[in-house]
């Protein structure tokens, strides 16, 4: 079987007219900013320009990062990234308490959480629609958002232990198989397959690499879902280095496996330390390409 092509370079311009070469029209490589970090002064915040922060390496950040690109927004919303582990103190002070990525910068507000912002991109900011209007996708879509979680929970309890890896890929390929036409979770390209994206992107590496796992064997659906979203521009370009990304998993893992030997430290890390407080303590530095 083929493997899905996560780590080949595709054609940069898509030729057919699709829904999903509407999200790569106009899209050329965008150079990325560099990463701001407590020496850094912040942006000339509340100035009318809208602004995303972002993490290059964030998963959640990524959704409304594909979202803006996928929408051709790239010069309404100007990116900014924030180093997680040298975190300018402004950024908690001045624009975000919650101290997270993403966040988005608009008409003198900051909002938040990704699945939220990703909704919001599509419905307040012009481009091509990504969730359509039909009642019975859309009510497809609201499960499908609250399952990310669960999705990301079933893959790193799997990792970890002894579960069933192949049970989160199973719940991806049976929702892949409920609308027939087009590979996208609601047949044509969606915030919702924007949602999965970023973690189907770390984790079907990370089972490989740590469980040698094929999560596309036997799962042609996911195969050609993984196949189309890669010949998704806006998408394209938020993909880091997969060896970096899979190795940031996997020093995230480790630290985890080490506090679980202890009972003591076990309850304190599950009490304090969420999957992504975690990551944040281990990230490596990524500078603007
Ligand atoms: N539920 C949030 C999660 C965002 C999140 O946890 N982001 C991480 C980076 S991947 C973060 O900013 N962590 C900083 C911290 O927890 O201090 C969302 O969907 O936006």
């Amino acid at each position: 079987m083929n493997r899905p092509h996560f780590f080949l370079k595709l054609p940069l311009i898509k030729k057919t007219i699709t829904q999903s070469s509407a999200m790569t029209t106009g899209i050329v490589p965008e150079i990325l900013p560099p990463v701001l970090t407590s020496a850094s002064d912040p942006p000339p915040l509340f100035d009318g320009t809208t602004r995303l922060y972002i993490s290059y390496i964030c998963p959640y950040a990524q959704r409304p990062w594909i979202t803006r690109n996928c929408k051709g927004l790239q010069e309404k919303i100007k990116l900014v990234a924030i180093d997680l582990n040298d975190r300018p103190a402004w950024y908690k002070e001045k624009l975000y308490p919650a101290n997270k990525v993403p966040a988005l910068e608009h008409n003198n507000e900051v909002k938040g959480e990704s699945l939220d912002l990703i909704k919001y991109l599509d419905s307040e900011f012009e481009g091509p629609s990504l969730f359509p209007d039909d009642p019975l996708k859309r009510e497809f879509a609201e499960e499908l958002f609250s399952s990310t979680d669960a999705f990301s929970r079933d893959v790193i309890a799997a990792v970890k232990g002894n579960r069933d890896v192949g049970i989160p890929f199973d719940h991806l390929e049976n929702a892949l198989s409920k609308f027939d036409d087009g590979p996208f979770f609601l047949g044509q390209f969606s915030l919702v397959d924007i949602a999965y994206a970023p973690f189907v992107q770390r984790y079907y590496p990370l089972v490989l690499d740590v469980k040698e796992y094929d999560a596309t064997t036997g799962r042609p659906k996911l195969t050609s879902w993984i196949e189309e979203m890669d010949k998704i521009e806006g998408y394209k370009q938020t993909k880091q280095d997969p060896q970096m990304l899979l190795g940031v998993l996997k020093k995230v893992f480790a630290v985890y496996s080490y506090l679980m030997l202890d009972f003591e430290l076990r309850n304190w890390a599950v009490k304090h330390l969420k999957p992504p407080a975690v990551f944040t303590r281990f990230y490596p530095r990524v500078h603007g390409k």
